[in-house]
């Protein structure tokens, strides 16, 4: 049995539905096995189809699963899934209204005649994703090692003078060597007074002695996404960011210690950011302590003041608490992770050690 597709189709009988239509890469991807850029699954209760242009014909056939087949468009995606829909007897169609346009859901709701009602699933879909198995465990460790590797290299590589482009462009050209497909979202190198913007994507700032560099970077590799962010110190830096550091330090381990399966996202999140507040720094900590990671960089679960997550066996998700102080900088530190025989494994081993250059 198609586990994957299993659930999907309990979450249809939930809601009383026939089919769900799906374009997102994410789902399609995680559903299908198909990785190119456009298509439309269509999952009924029995069957499931992949509908591709002339473009992608060959790739969805080498790569779709078993269960799905992967068709060519006749006239047009709409027309071909409107086809589908009469032959099979389809008539409630839920769709990710998350992923879909407005645009989008009024050219569906227009071409399919056949269908009855077109109910969106908000993001019921993408949850299924939430908890990952086996292959997607390894395949995540296997893209957490890489980056580690790429963080080992760059703190050889980095030197005052250098602008971060030229950091970034090294992290960058670092991961695809070592056989990433690339970098999982705009690389982060954030020196100086700009290491207390929490996404200081790399900029033309010369990094100086004294600076504090947020190092925040995540590679794709075998379809996953890596996580993680280091800072490091070039030269003696001021006393109070190496005091930062600590904390951010003990925050991290206070929420590492405390994670077990069954606690909740806001509970972790609430250990880390106690510690930072008793220290005085409360304010300074303006995100939440973590997100889900798998074939997107942001899924869920959340850790964070608002979320209602409960994390459990097989999720995978980022640790990262930090503090910025405008003017002086910031410390993050972040770690990916993940319940596995009922405990917390680390896949980050790069080292925490205060690292000054
Ligand atoms: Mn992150």
């Amino acid at each position: 049995m198609n586990t994957r597709l299993h659930k999907l189709r309990e979450l249809l009988k939930e809601n009383n539905l026939d089919a769900a239509v799906i374009t997102g890469r994410a789902n399609t991807l995680y559903f299908s096995g198909f990785t190119g850029s456009t298509s439309y699954l269509l999952v009924g209760m029995d069957k499931a189809w992949l509908i591709v242009d002339f473009r992608y014909t060959i790739q969805a056939k080498e790569q779709a699963v078993k269960e799905v087949e992967a068709i060519e468009y006749e006239d047009s995606f709409h027309a071909t899934i409107n086809e589908i829909i009469k032959e099979h007897g389809i008539c409630n169609i839920g769709f990710e209204g998350d992923a879909l346009t407005f645009s989008q859901y009024e050219e569906l709701k227009n071409k399919l005649t056949f269908a009855k009602s077109l109910v969106s699933l908000g993001n019921k879909i993408d949850r299924i994703r939430i908890i990952k198995d086996a292959d997607e465990i390894e395949r995540l460790q296997e893209a957490v090692t890489l980056g580690c590797k790429v963080f080992d290299h760059i703190v050889n590589f980095i030197k005052p003078g250098m602008k971060e482009t030229e950091v970034a462009a090294e992290i960058e050209y670092t991961m695809k060597k070592l056989g990433a497909k690339g970098p999982s979202f705009e690389t982060i190198v954030a020196a100086g007074p700009r290491s207390a913007l929490c996404h200081g994507t790399a900029s033309d700032y010369t990094i100086k002695k004294g600076d504090a560099v947020v190092l925040d970077f995540g590679v794709i590799y075998r379809n996953y996404c890596s996580d993680m962010t280091r800072t490091i110190f070039i030269g003696e830096p001021d006393p109070e960011l190496k005091k930062i550091y600590e904390i951010v330090r003990k925050a991290q381990e206070a929420a590492l210690e405390k994670l077990v399966p069954g606690i909740s996202g806001f509970d972790a999140d609430k250990a880390a950011r106690d510690i930072i507040t008793e220290a005085g720094y409360g304010k300074n900590f303006g995100h939440g302590l973590g997100h889900g990671v798998g074939l997107l960089i942001h899924e869920d679960p959340r850790l964070s003041m608002k979320s209602t997550d409960i994390l459990t066996e097989g999720m995978v998700f980022t640790v990262e608490p930090g503090i910025y102080v405008e003017g002086l900088g910031g410390v993050r530190i972040e770690d990916m992770v993940v319940f596995v025989d009922g405990k917390l494994r680390n896949f980050t081993t790069s080292t925490k050690d205060m690292v000054i250059i």
